[in-house]
Formats: C-alpha cells, structure tokens, sequence
C-alpha cells in the first residue's frame, strides 16, 4: 500500500510526488510477489489536487517542454491491479489519481471533483475524459464547468466509486479488496484488467473479440485447471500465478 504523505499540502501533487508514486507503483507491478497495489492518502484528503503552487509561475513552454503530468499516464499503463482507497479531498488532480486506478473505494467523507476552471484551468491528468467515461456528460459538464464537488453518496449514486464504506474502515477495506485480487491467478487478474479497461477504448464488437481471444488464451495457463478443479472437489483454489 502507498501513502501519500504531504500532509502540509493537504498531498498536493507535485513533480516529485509524481515521481515518486510512479517509480514505487512500476516498482511493485514489476514484483511478481505483488498481486494488487492499494494508493490511499489521509483521513483529511487523498489528495486536494495538483500543486497550484508549483504550477502558477510557468508557462506554455515550461509546461509543454517538460510535458508536465505526461508520467502520470504510466499509472494507467501498468499491469497489476491497482486500488485507490479515498477519504477526504480528491479533487483536480485527486480524482484524476483515484479514477487512474482499477478500483475506486471511498469513504463516506470523501469529496470529489474537477474545480480547476476556479483556477482558470482545466483538468489535465485525464479529468475531462475519465469523468465523464464514468459519470455521463451531463454531470461531468456540470462539474467540470462550475468546479461544484460532490460527495461520496453522490459519486457512487453517479458510478465514480464502486462503493463507500465508514471512513475508519477505509483501509482495512482497501486492503481486504486488494487480498481478494491478489489471492485470483495474476495473469488471468491481469487479463482481466485489461479486458475491461479495453471497454473504454474500442467499439462494442472490438472488446468482446479483443476479450473472446483472451477467455481462450487464459486455458494455457494452469491456474485455469487449479480454478475449476478447486470447484469440481469443493475446495478452495490454490492459484499459482502461472
Ligand atoms: N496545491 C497546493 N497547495 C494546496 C493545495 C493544492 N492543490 N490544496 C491545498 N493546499 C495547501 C493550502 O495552500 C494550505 O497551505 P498553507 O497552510 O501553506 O496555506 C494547506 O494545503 C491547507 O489547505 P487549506 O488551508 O486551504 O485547507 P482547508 O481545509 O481550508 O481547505 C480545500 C481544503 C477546500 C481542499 C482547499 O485547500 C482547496 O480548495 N484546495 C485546492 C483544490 C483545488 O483547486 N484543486 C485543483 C488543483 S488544480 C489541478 O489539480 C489541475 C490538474 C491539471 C494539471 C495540468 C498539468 C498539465
């Protein structure tokens, strides 16, 4: 599990935050010990945005040269499954890190929402797009265009978060989820992942064919015969990632 720890900011998301919570997260989807990654920040916030104090002083250039956030893309890309276990703040650039991940728990204290327009921005880790993928247009707009948050019964109500539990059951919860993901066979997890994932990336008929391949590919794998002798004898399956 990582925490993000920038407590005087409220885990504003700076370069080196990025930095560093993409070097940790490519650390562990490399690990083959690792079957699922949990992010989590505060009771407080998980992170109330990207750092306004860092950005304000740059310009076009600054930010298109050193193609400023472009490393948080690489959190979409990795294999592992990943959780983001939400209390608080997860605005701007904090939703946009919970909605990079495969599952999204919140708290009842979490507050979501895109309020860089209030800035004279707008989002830029993915926010106009993975928003409104997951809630609609029409509060998307609303959100995007008004900076209005909205809380956690809100965003379940609205598909953002697959569920929101008490705020003190937060992480027990994030990691009770990331056990049971770990404990499936890790690449059929991974194919998994992917297979749903590629539903925000191709036409209906491409994603069923694009899964159909995959459903066939995962009876090479012994974890397939583990799962379904495991049913037959009635016991539990003892997958062996491979
Ligand atoms: N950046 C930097 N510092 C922050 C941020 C932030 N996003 N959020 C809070 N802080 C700091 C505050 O400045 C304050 O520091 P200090 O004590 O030194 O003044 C400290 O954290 C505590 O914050 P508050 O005193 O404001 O705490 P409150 O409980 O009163 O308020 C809020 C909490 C409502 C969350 C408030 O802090 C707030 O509105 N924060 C900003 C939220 C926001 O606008 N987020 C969007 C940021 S923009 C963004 O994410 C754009 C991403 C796109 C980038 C594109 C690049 C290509």
């Amino acid at each position: 599990m990582l925490t993000l720890n920038r407590p005087a900011a409220l885990n504003a998301l700076n370069l080196q935050v990025m930095n560093e919570v993409v070097a940790a997260t490519e650390a562990l989807d490399r690990d083959p010990e690792c079957g699922c990654i949990v992010i989590t920040g505060s009771p407080k916030a998980f992170a109330a945005g990207a750092d306004i104090k860092e950005m304000r002083p740059q310009g076009y250039l600054d930010m298109y040269l050193a193609d400023w956030f472009a490393a948080w893309d690489r959190l979409g890309q990795l294999r592992t499954p990943t959780v983001a276990a939400v209390s608080g703040y997860a605005l701007g650039g904090g939703c946009e890190l919970a909605m990079l991940c495969d599952i999204l728990l919140a708290a009842d204290t979490a507050v979501f929402g895109q309020p860089e327009i209030r800035l004279g921005v707008i989002p830029g880790i993915g926010g106009s797009q993975r928003l409104t993928r997951a809630v609609g247009k029409a509060k998307a707009m609303e959100l995007v265009l008004t900076g209005r948050t909205m809380d956690a019964t809100e965003a379940e109500r609205a598909g953002l978060v697959s569920r929101v539990v008490p705020a003190d059951d937060l992480v027990p919860e994030a990691l009770a989820v990331a056990e049971t993901v770990a404990g499936m066979s890790l690449p059929v997890a991974m194919m998994a992942k992917e297979a749903v994932a590629r539903a925000f990336e191709t036409t209906l008929a491409e994603g069923v064919r694009f899964e159909r391949r995959l459903f066939h590919a995962v009876f090479a794998t012994a974890d397939q015969k583990e799962g379904m002798s495991a049913f037959t004898e009635k016991r539990p399956a003892a997958f062996r990632h491979r």
